[in-house]
């Protein structure tokens, strides 16, 4: 699998500016792109980075996209004086050109075709073009928002064009609607485009009818082209990461594209003087974690927006961080989506809901409820508990967290996959991993029997598994010293090394611990309340009773598809785990319906956002040959910009 992550910077880009007073263009400045680089200078990403040089897009690329008279307009502009460019700049809504400015959109768009490029040959795995003037509001005969050549959808034909691609994604997290994107492949299957967009209510620039969540596409299209307008200022992290869950995700893993182009706008962070939004920089790091994990991790994103130099800048350091892989840093604030955007939501996947399936599986009605501002909170506590609910005692420091889950739980609907193919047998547990486990051969088995002892040792019966425990003990230490960022272990139990590693973890001072038990395993009692959250995927129902406060059991229903699997990660577990926030993630997997590598390594993947990327895995030896190869111990290391900043853009 390819590796690297490119970055293009071309400083002449900064060579396009506005020669006159416009009060609406002149926030699109050359130190965009400057500033942006010197942040990632400042943080040494440029030098971790592979330098990919910008060039000339060529004309016959650019007419993939564009009409030629479009093209001749704004060749004819490289020799105009001021007055003149002045003149055909007002051609257009919110445009203008300097004499630089044709040559600076050609390398706009080489730009992002040198980046398909080298991620498409293998070059690198993903990588950032830093690029003025954007792209997403250009259309085939028109210059429009800042934009003249649409970069981002050149490189899409491009893409289908030299590489034969089928399926391409893009994704448009700029505040404003990418309405000539939209425009380009409103009839084009083959390329699905997801754009969210401060809209309120067709107040806001460019004030269409078409950038409604009922614009779909078109013929063909129908079903490829998804909008979801944002009809209040002031939407933050909760708010895009529930779109992502609940709208993205589900349509992108669905549609599974082989390449995914990102129109990487940072006006919808906060502080932008346009989106007035207030989703933080790391928010960009969960965004692109997610989108990484698509398309065997071919991710190109290429700038559009963000007007907020130094909002602009952190984000943008946030964006390039996590495509080099370092961990993902955790989110702060309220994660419950506010209810306008869950009204938007909930109207975007009813349009799609004919589409795409994954849509279908799940049932968002349960959002309104997790809304802050909701009259759902009063109503749904008085119901009745249901089955699959565990107990849930209100403590003080929990009790959000407590609600929060209540409510979900009440509303969530699990299918479940058949299973399709039986598992395999034990390899043993001395078939370790990686050469971090190796470590624990020499760890002293009496030391591990001291640390056993006390709690667990009755259940610890063999030698195999005083061994596969001792694996534990030192990884789990290793995570905690920061020397490694996540492990791996086998264990012939893996329900009793999971108990083990929860007790340890919270004795070596883990505040909150996420604990995703998945497959039938007998549910070890621990004493180890109000600092961790247990989701138990299971088969079969759990009989015994469990001391656990945060306790939940998702069981499996017997005529379920294997999707709904990842309808469940992304509609419950992950909204789930993103509201307790935990800072160590414990993944066990037993034996279960076959989930296979794939389906185990992705839900490790999305995991793994948490936690700052802390997550420990136990894997029950007899389910080894599914996972083997793809649950790897990535030794990430990495450190945080503070957020000491201001935000405001006064
Ligand atoms: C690329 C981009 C915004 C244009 C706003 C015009 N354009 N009012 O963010
Ligand atoms: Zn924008």
């Amino acid at each position: 699998m390819a590796s690297g992550t490119a970055l293009i910077y071309d400083e002449e880009m900064t060579t396009h500016k506005l020669l006159w007073s416009d009060p609406i263009c002149d926030i699109e400045v050359p130190e965009r792109l400057s500033s942006s680089y010197e942040q990632l200078r400042s943080y040494h990403l440029v030098e971790r980075c592979v330098h990919v040089p910008a060039r000339e897009g060529s004309e016959e690329e650019i007419l993939l996209v564009h009409s030629l008279e479009h093209l001749e307009v704004a060749k004819s502009t490289q020799t105009m004086n001021e007055e003149e460019l002045k003149r055909v700049s007002e051609n257009y809504d919110a445009f203008f050109f300097h004499p630089s400015t044709y040559r600076c959109a050609r390398l706009a768009v080489g730009a992002t075709l040198q980046l398909v490029d080298a991620v498409m040959s293998g070059k690198v795995r993903n990588g950032m073009a830093l690029v003025r003037p954007p792209g997403h509001h250009s259309q085939r005969n028109a210059a429009n928002g800042f934009c003249l050549f649409n970069n981002v959808a050149i490189a899409a034909e491009y893409a289908k064009l030299k590489y034969g691609l089928q399926r391409i994604l893009i994704v448009d997290w700029d505040v404003h609607h990418g309405q000539g994107t939209q425009y380009i492949f409103e009839e084009d299957p083959s390329v699905l485009y997801f754009s969210w967009h401060r809209y309120e209510h067709q107040e806001f620039w460019p004030s269409l009818k078409e950038s409604d969540y009922d614009a779909v596409g078109l013929g063909k299209g129908k079903g490829f082209n998804i909008n979801l307008p944002w009809n209040k200022v002031g939407m933050g992290n909760s708010d895009y990461l529930a779109a992502f869950f609940h709208v993205l995700l589900p349509t992108a893993f669905e549609f599974d594209p082989e390449l995914v182009i990102v129109s990487s706008g940072y006006d919808s962070g906060i502080g932008d003087p346009e989106g007035q939004m207030n989703a933080t920089p790391e928010v960009f790091a969960h965004l692109t974690h997610f989108l990484m994990q698509l398309a065997n991790g071919k991710l190109c994103v290429i700038l559009e927006g963000g007007y907020h130099l130094k909002s602009l800048g952190e984000s943008v350091c946030m964006t390039v961080k996590t495509l080099l892989g370092d961990p993902v840093p955790q989110v702060s604030g309220e994660m419950a989506p506010c209810l306008s955007a869950v009204e938007s939501i909930q109207n975007v996947r009813a349009a799609h809901k004919p589409y795409w399936k994954w849509l279908a599986y799940e049932d968002t009605s349960f959002l309104q409820n997790l809304s802050t501002k909701s009259h759902f909170l009063k109503t749904a506590n008085s119901n009745p508990s249901t089955e699959h609910e565990s107990k849930i005692t209100n403590n003080n420091d929990t009790v959000k967290v407590d609600r929060f889950l209540e409510l979900h739980m009440k509303n969530i609907l699990f299918p479940v996959p058949p299973i399709k193919t039986a598992t395999t047998g034990c390899e043993g547990s001395e078939h370790f991993l990686s050469e971090h486990v190796q470590l624990v051969k020499e760890m002293d088995k009496t030391e591990v029997e001291a640390l056993v002892s006390g709690f667990y040792a009755d259940l610890v019966k063999d030698n195999k598994t005083l061994l596969s425990l001792g694996s534990m003990f030192v990884i789990l230490d290793k995570i905690l010293k920061k020397e490694v960022c996540n492990g791996i272990a086998t264990s012939p139990t893996a329900a009793l090394s999971a108990a083990v590693a929860l007790r340890h973890s919270v004795r070596l001072g883990f505040q909150r611990v996420l604990c995703v038990f998945v497959g039938d395993m007998q549910m070890i009692p621990n004493t180890e309340d109000g600092k961790m959250l247990i989701i138990n995927i299971c088969e079969k129902e759990q009989s015994g009773k469990t001391s656990c406060k945060h306790y939940f059991s998702l069981n499996w229903k017997e005529d379920a598809e294997g999707n709904d699997f990842f309808s469940a990660v992304l509609g419950f577990i992950l909204p789930v785990a993103y509201s307790y926030q935990p800072n160590l993630t414990v993944i066990a997997v037993g034996p279960n319906r076959n989930l296979g590598i794939s389906g185990i390594s992705l839900l490790v993947a999305l995991i793994q956002g948490l936690a700052e990327s802390r997550i420990f895995a136990v894997i029950e030896c007899c389910t080894l040959s599914h996972t083997t190869s793809s649950l790897q111990i990535i030794n990430q290391k990495g450190t945080y910009p503070s957020s000491e900043l201001d935000w405001d853009n006064t």
